[in-house]
């Protein structure tokens, strides 16, 4: 009785906390917030309030048995998550599963892997440890332990270098790890808030996520709540890297919806509202350090309008005579560069600068950063691939130098691109494109509306952007600068004055609801992960 409309499922394998706070109940308002149909199979039950476990009772192999296969004949996951498992037997119960799944179809596996409760009490023995090391890590597509549990993952006493341990557990098998901080002392000194930093280690990214650290006590089931989003954002298609960006979100906005219930830590809310809170998007590092510049200079707040890309100085001259007022220069280094390159790119540059001056346009120089700050450029504009090379004094330097544009095609790159404060954030391609071969899918209006709503600082809708109609819903969608490229013609005099008119009719009208966004890279759905 499948249908289209049917959420993607998700069968948590984890304990009952009949105190409500994590485990199973956590797992389920996660779900909830995600949109994601959630199994609740039970593998321990426990006793407990919001001050103490009383008791874990893991349930026989035979009851975790039927559960799972009364689920398989029924309701196939996209997507298990673990969370307490009893014993080594249960783990080994599910790694079988997990494998007789995956016979038949593509399978994620979440594992959280809960080996002591926050309040102290130890749920697993040597025995569970070593289960978890042999069966687990190596099936799992996402691993989610805070720092002690990465620590006892991998025999240590204390972690000194996470990034480094995260390496170590990847290379136990797991396809992506993220090692959360919640259980350590806050970074941060009297001038900077603190933050509650979790290290990811994926195949697209690796980095800090950071968020500032909510000064509340109630943060019973933040784990489970934020392994179980990551599980919804899997089963919703996305990447892990992506997966963990939302599970940031929703795990930062239910602790802002904590409550106290009982007289400890009362539990997290993960509640669907999260997906559209702009301040519940983390910030991600480009980097091993967690660098986060404070906001530096001021930008103009004038709005970017049509935005061209141009290969000349002629070529920019004649979309500033049409009266554009938003360009980038992109001048791609030939493959074999004469001795003359370096000679003609700088008087290309010098020329450019001295156009957009002339009519107080703004422009970015795609690339060639460091001639562009030399010849001083007002604007910069980067890739991420470009801008991961440079160091954090480097990325720095351009940002005190000039104003900065950013491409971004994922949510991690949108997280990353934001610590910079940059001039504008470029979500693309927003329809199929021929300018540029890359692997991302179209974002669509949902996703340009999303960025446009969510991201801290203007968006440009950049990518297949052809025609006046298309003009029109990126403006509609939210977005500050719609870019266009070959749809301005050879004479840009002729086309140009009524795409802005498009584009100012669409700032004008009522805006389009903001949806859940969707995967821009396809998930990889061949091969066990
Ligand atoms: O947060 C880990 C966890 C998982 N599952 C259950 C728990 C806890 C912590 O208390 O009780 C059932």
């Amino acid at each position: 009785m499948s249908s289209p409309t049917q959420p993607p499922i998700v069968w948590s394998i984890a304990g009952t906390d009949c105190g409500g706070g994590a485990g199973l109940s956590a797992d389920q308002r996660a779900a909830d917030a995600l949109q994601v149909h959630l199994c609740p199979v039970v593998a321990a039950v426990t006793a407990q309030n919001s001050v103490c476990v009383t008791r874990v009772q893991p349930v026989g192999l035979e009851g975790l048995q039927a559960q799972l296969e009364t689920l398989a004949q029924d309701m196939p996951p996209q997507v298990i998550k673990t969370g307490l498992l009893g014993n080594a037997e249960q783990v080994a119960c599910v790694a079988e599963w997990v494998d007789r799944l995956r016979a038949k179809g593509p399978l994620a596996l979440v594992v959280d892997p809960v080996l002591g409760a926050s309040s102290g009490a130890a749920f697993a023995n040597a025995d569970t440890v070593r289960a978890y090391r042999e069966l687990l890590l190596p099936r799992a597509t996402l691993i989610t332990p805070n720092q002690a549990e990465a620590a006892q993952l991998l025999g240590l006493q204390g972690l000194t270098d996470i990034p480094a341990a995260a390496e170590a557990l990847r290379r136990l098998g797991c396809e992506s790890v993220c090692i959360t901080g919640g259980d350590v002392a806050p970074l941060g000194d009297a001038a900077h808030e603190p933050l509650a930093l979790d290290w990811m280690a994926t195949p697209h990214a690796s980095g800090w996520l950071a968020h500032a650290r909510l000064p509340t006590p109630h943060n019973h089931g933040t784990g489970c709540t934020f392994a179980s989003a990551a599980a919804g954002a899997l089963a919703r298609g996305f990447v892990s890297a992506d997966a963990l960006v939302l599970a940031k979100m929703a795990t930062w906005h239910a602790l802002l919806k904590a409550q106290a219930a009982g007289q400890g830590p009362g539990p997290v809310r993960a509640h669907a509202d999260f997906i559209r809170d702009p301040a519940s998007l983390p910030r991600l590092s480009w980097g091993p350090a967690p660098v986060f510049p404070g906001a530096h200079s001021t930008q103009p707040q004038r709005p970017l309008g049509l935005y061209a890309v141009v290969d000349s100085a002629d070529r920019l001259q004649q979309v500033l005579d049409a009266g554009i007022r938003t360009v980038q220069l992109r001048l791609k280094t030939p493959e074999q560069p004469t001795a003359d390159w370096p000679h003609q790119l700088r008087q290309a540059i010098e020329r450019c600068i001295a156009s957009a001056r002339q009519v107080d346009a703004e422009l970015f120089i795609n690339d060639h950063a460091e001639s562009a700050l030399e010849l001083g450029a007002p604007g910069i504009h980067l890739g991420q691939e470009d801008l991961l090379t440079l160091s954090d004094e480097a990325r720095s330097r351009i940002i005190r130098g000039a104003a900065l544009g950013i491409s971004s095609h994922s949510l991690w790159e949108l997280c990353r691109a934001s610590t910079l404060h940059p001039r504008y954030i470029a979500c693309g391609p927003v329809w199929p494109t021929t300018t540029k071969a890359m692997p991302w899918l179209p974002q669509g209006l949902d996703n340009l509306g999303w960025w446009s709503a969510m991201a801290p600082r203007p968006v440009v809708a950049i990518g297949g952007i052809l025609a006046a109609e298309q003009v029109l819903a990126a403006a509609r969608s939210g977005a500050d600068g719609v870019c266009v490229v070959r749809g301005l013609g050879e004479h840009p005099a002729a086309t140009v004055p009524a795409l802005q008119q498009t584009l100012a009719a669409g700032h004008t009208e009522p805006r389009f609801a903001v949806e859940w966004p969707h995967s821009s890279l396809a998930r990889p759905t061949a091969d066990s992960h």
